[in-house]
């Protein structure tokens, strides 16, 4: 896998999560709630009517990640920043969308996909760059269209009335509220927000498929209509099980996974919650710094990036980093050259971290930084 091509961006941290399939094992609390989401497809729509498939290996063609599913050429998730690549024409899925062609052209017309995906992204307590989803397809033959007006906006009302039973059935009544999005794959595209710890979290996206998916690989669909969700199960475990840190479903700690057993889910949010074990003290540290000569935002491509600062952090720290947060950012008119101020916070799940274990983390992040980012610290 860390294979020599130029292309090759995945870091031993990434390739070390390959293969461990969290949401296979029964009593993680992923797998709980895949069980959770099964049983209310099965009971709403009859028992194995949506095939369920979590098997799907995560290394996908580009084709199969982005092509199939209309990703533009020219689409940002399709960089280097983003994804991670094995080589030019391999990536680790970014979504288990990646899958819709393949299993439609098998042909499937309503099922379940759930797996692993990687995203190079942020660092906080939602974001992280392993992750899982759960896809969902339905498709509709013409025959059961017939006699609707708008064949689209039915299959959309649909489609949200299926998922906003779903956030019934695994959290009884809570806030949910559709926004507007935009997916290359469907058309017209919603997020799904849910209200969590005093603010809206979006846990999923889905949308009416785009005809030219469904008619290009769902042979004798022609006239009929899907639809198609994919979402976060982290996002959602959390909310279910009140778990404040997405590093929490990794830790593999004791005292958190003896909170959970196959099982333990009781429809309409009476799910445990997760007590959690004592906090440890966060440790900030603050970095200050350059961008290479003539780069004038944190965000543009290229040398430096957000993305490739959190991979460098993480590569270094692995889990006892919370969060890299921007603090600040300036451009000095003389000089045009533009400054940033990131803050590190390091805090362990597990124990309290010694100022001497941190100080040599940063040390070695702002090594690498330099090294492997071209910065110029201050
Ligand atoms: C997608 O990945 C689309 N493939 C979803 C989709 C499928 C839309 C089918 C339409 C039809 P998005 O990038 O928004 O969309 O991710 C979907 C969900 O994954 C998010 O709502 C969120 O719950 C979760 N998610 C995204 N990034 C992260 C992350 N870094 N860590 C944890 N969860 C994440
Ligand atoms: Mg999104």
């Amino acid at each position: 896998m860390l294979t020599g091509d130029p292309a090759n961006n995945v870091t031993e941290a990434i390739f070390s999560k390959l293969g461990v399939r969290l949401h296979t094992q029964a009593a993680h609390p992923l797998c709980i709630l895949k069980s959770a989401i099964y049983a209310y497809f099965d009971a709403r729509f009859g028992e194995g009517v949506f095939c369920q498939l979590d098997e799907l290996h995560p290394l996908v063609s580009t084709e199969q990640n982005f092509d199939q599913v209309l990703v533009p050429p020219e689409h940002v998730s399709r960089s280097p920043n983003d994804t991670y690549y094995v080589d030019s024409r391999t990536v680790l899925r970014c979504h288990t969308s990646a899958h819709q062609v393949e299993v439609l052209a098998s042909g499937r017309r309503a099922f379940l996909i759930t797996g692993d995906v990687y995203r190079r992204d942020a660092i906080d307590a939602t974001h992280y760059p392993v992750f899982h989803q759960m896809e969902g397809v339905r498709v509709f033959g013409a025959a059961e269209l017939a006699g609707q007006a708008d064949a689209s906006a039915w299959c959309a009302a649909e489609l949200k009335e299926v998922l906003e039973g779903l956030a019934a059935h695994l959290f009884g009544p809570v806030p949910v509220r559709w926004v507007d999005a935009y997916f290359p794959f469907t058309q017209p595209s919603f997020e799904m927000e849910i209200f969590f710890n005093g603010q809206w979290m979006e846990v999923l996206g889905c949308g009416v498929m785009q005809q030219a998916i469904l008619e290009g690989s769902a042979p004798g669909a022609e006239g009929g209509r899907a639809w198609a969700f994919g979402l976060g199960l982290e996002r959602l475990a959390m909310v279910l099980f009140g778990i404040p840190d997405i590093r929490l479903f990794w830790c593999g700690d004791e005292r958190f996974t003896r909170q959970f057993k196959p099982g333990c889910f009781r429809a309409g949010g009476a799910a445990s919650k997760f007590s959690s074990f004592s906090k440890y003290p966060p440790c900030n540290k603050d970095v200050s710094f350059w961008l290479p000569a003539g780069q004038a935002a944190v965000a543009a491509p290229g040398a430096f990036s957000e993305n490739n600062l959190c991979e460098v952090v993480r590569s270094v720290a692995g889990d006892l980093v919370e969060e890299v947060r921007l603090m600040d950012t300036f451009t000095n008119p003389k000089s045009g050259k533009t400054s940033a101020m990131y803050r590190v916070v390091y805090r362990s799940m597990q124990r309290s971290l010694t100022d001497e274990e941190v100080n040599a983390l940063q040390a070695e992040v702002r090594a690498r930084m330099v090294a492997g980012l071209g910065v110029e610290l201050r």
